[in-house]
């Protein structure tokens, strides 16, 4: 269901603080001023699967997922398919909406994979070939425990809607997409907490590229279990140092396979 603004504040009005303020997941996206529903866990899933305004992929329960092994790291449990795309030009930004988000520590990705054969709905998510186009981590200090990270910033405790916002490179070739949105918390000593979700999307524009293979990433498969980044007490560092975790962002300008000029 897309609908505009003013009707969304208004169906929103009507929502209160979620019962469970733990734990959570993406709600909402936004494209210009036209908003799209996603799944919500809290209301039965027969009112919401195969609807035809569903666009993004099931997610059961708002609990993380905690090793990086999980077949649902892809795109959470279960993942059915929605079965329509929100439509967006390269170039544009879709907006991940959350409410009440409530960790702070953690960095957050946004991920890309191309959907063959005109179709999203078919595709195995775990061997989907993902690519990052975002990444945020630690904004300021003073150290990984106390600093800022936008997993923070981004959050609002006012009823307003914590908002996410991300550019689709514009060179990118059009076609039919899912996008996944991670959330990593890492606020509990060597137990990371993943908050993936996805949603299908039907780029436009006038791109002509895809990233080279170095940037392509499977889930399972991006991460390390091992990885400092991962495993990782941040009460035990006084740093601000931090890797995000799962390789470099696509700049939508790298085209060229280094290791493989000419071929
Ligand atoms: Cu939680």
């Amino acid at each position: 269901m897309a609908v505009t603004v003013p009707l969304l504040l208004a169906v929103l009005a009507a929502f209160s603080v979620p019962d469970v303020l733990a734990h959570g997941g993406l709600a909402n996206y936004t494209v210009g001023e036209t908003w799209y529903r996603g799944y919500d866990p809290d209301l039965p899933a027969a009112d919401q699967l195969g609807q035809p305004w569903m666009i993004q992929r099931q997610w059961a329960s708002i609990d993380p997922i905690f090793s990086v092994d999980d077949k649902y790291m892809a795109c959470n449990k279960p993942g059915v398919p929605p079965p329509s795309y929100i439509p967006i030009q390269a170039g544009e930004n879709i907006t991940a909406v959350y409410w009440y988000w409530l960790h702070p520590v953690g960095p957050m990705t946004a991920w890309l994979a191309y959907c063959p054969r005109d179709d999203c709905t078919e595709v195995d998510v775990n061997q989907a070939e993902w690519f990052k186009i975002w990444e945020a981590g630690l904004l300021e200090g003073p150290n990984l425990a106390e600093g800022i990270w936008y997993q923070k910033q981004f959050q609002h405790w006012d009823g307003s809607p914590d908002l996410w916002p991300v550019t689709i490179p514009k060179s990118l070739k059009p076609g039919l997409y899912m996008v996944r949105h991670e959330i990593l918390s890492i606020h509990i000593e060597n137990k990371p907490q993943f908050y993936p979700e996805c949603a299908h999307l039907n780029i436009t524009g006038t791109g002509t590229v895809l990233p080279p293979k170095e940037y392509l990433k499977k889930f399972p498969g991006a991460y390390d279990a091992n990885d400092p980044s991962i495993n990782i007490n941040v009460y035990a560092t006084n740093t601000t140092n931090y890797t995000i975790p799962g390789g470099p962002i696509w700049d939508g300008f790298t085209i060229v396979d280094k290791y493989c000029l000419g071929c």
